[in-house]
């Protein structure tokens, strides 16, 4: 016996999953989350009886609901879901999964659109940070061809422009959650913060790589990665984080020189697999890092001047954009990133699962 479960099946920007109405989930988190393990096929290395596509990016999910207070068009909740353990972690947000947040909602109807172009105000649950998505909508309805290119995804499409609007502290509470600028974990110099996403910033060269190797080089270097957790099991407590042996955050970025006209280079663990781009808000994190003076980003940028920066952040298939607002009373101070992304509805139907996980809430 199979129960059925209206889904949209969602690319957005790098990642891609099952979108729901929160309504048609169960209500409580530990029903929740075994249907969504069954949805994606996990625990499984190929999630072969799911949707999962037994890679951390394309094994997240979507929930969605009309927005409960006042200016808040849309809720969204980001679950990623772990490939390999019965795992479903919502601590984190997820930039990616949130380009599609709004065609979801105008989709389904839970939203009307307003124009050739629509913005809706999004809330993103898991860390409560509120952001302004605006997407084309003529005749009332989503777009999805254009001309906008995100690396990492193939070809063109239309338009997704996301811009948040408080991002400091979002999980850790605090953009420099330890206090300072530096820490030192195993005598590697790091910078913890969290500008969207809590991220641990460190120097290739401290950790023995070059930070231009390619992502299979760096998934198959056992060593550093070892290095690496080492450094996360010790940052994650003194990020406020407590202890994050289980949880995905907080990611790692190696940073060294930019080779390819960018700001920065990065090579990004989320956190023990490394990102085949960047996440987006990874991405404004490392971007916040380095045009923070004193900070290990910053060793390696040279940051443009003003208070709205363009930060290049070059990644392993690429580079990814952010503009950064600076407070005109504070130089190391961002008011504010957006960005670009784009969003496709790739497919509309029902998921399946066992009647047995899908008792309702
Ligand atoms: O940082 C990967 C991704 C992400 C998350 C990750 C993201 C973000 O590329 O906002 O988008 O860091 O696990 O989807």
């Amino acid at each position: 016996m199979q129960r059925a479960i209206p889904c949209l099946f969602m690319r957005g920007g790098t990642s891609r999953g099952p979108f729901f109405l929160d309504s048609d989930l169960p209500s409580d988190v530990a029903q929740r989350d075994a249907l969504l393990l069954s949805v994606m096929g996990s625990p499984d290395v190929r999630q072969i009886d799911g949707m999962g596509g037994a890679d951390p990016l394309t094994s997240k999910v979507g929930m969605v609901r009309r927005g409960q207070t006042p200016g808040v068009d849309l809720e969204f909740l980001f679950a990623q879901v772990s490939v390999k353990e019965a795992r479903v972690d919502t601590t984190p947000n997820c930039g990616n999964m949130l380009a599609a947040v709004a065609p979801f909602g105008l989709e389904t109807g839970l939203v009307k659109a307003t124009g050739d172009v629509t913005t809706l105000r999004v809330l993103t649950r898991n860390t409560g940070t509120l952001s302004d998505i605006e997407v084309r909508t003529p005749g009332g309805k989503v777009e999805y061809s254009g001309d906008a290119r995100i690396d990492g995804v193939p070809g063109t499409a239309s338009p997704v422009n996301i811009s948040f609007l408080e991002t400091a502290g979002s999980v850790c509470g605090s953009l420099l959650p330890t206090g300072r600028l530096v820490d030192r974990f195993d005598g590697v110099d790091v910078t913890c913060i969290d500008n969207g996403m809590p991220v641990v910033v460190m120097a290739a060269e401290s950790l023995g790589v070059t930070g231009y190797e390619s992502r299979d080089e760096l998934n198959a270097n056992a060593e550093l990665k070892k290095k690496i957790e080492s450094i996360r099991l010790q940052a994650g407590p003194a990020m406020n984080l407590g202890d994050v042996t289980k949880k995905v955050v907080p990611k790692m970025c190696l940073v060294a020189h930019p080779t390819a006209g960018g700001h920065i280079c990065t090579r990004t663990f989320i956190p023990h697999d490394c990102h085949s781009a960047v996440g987006v808000l990874g991405a404004v994190t490392v971007a916040t890092a380095a045009v923070m003076p004193g900070s290990v980003a910053n060793r390696f940028t040279r940051a443009p001047p003003g208070t709205s920066k363009t930060i290049s952040v070059e990644h392993p298939s690429g580079e990814f954009s952010v503009v950064l607002t600076m407070n005109p009373a504070n130089p190391a101070d961002v008011l504010q990133a957006a960005l670009l992304r784009t969003a496709r509805l790739i497919m509309r139907g029902e998921v399946y699962v066992p009647t047995a996980v899908a008792a309702k809430g």
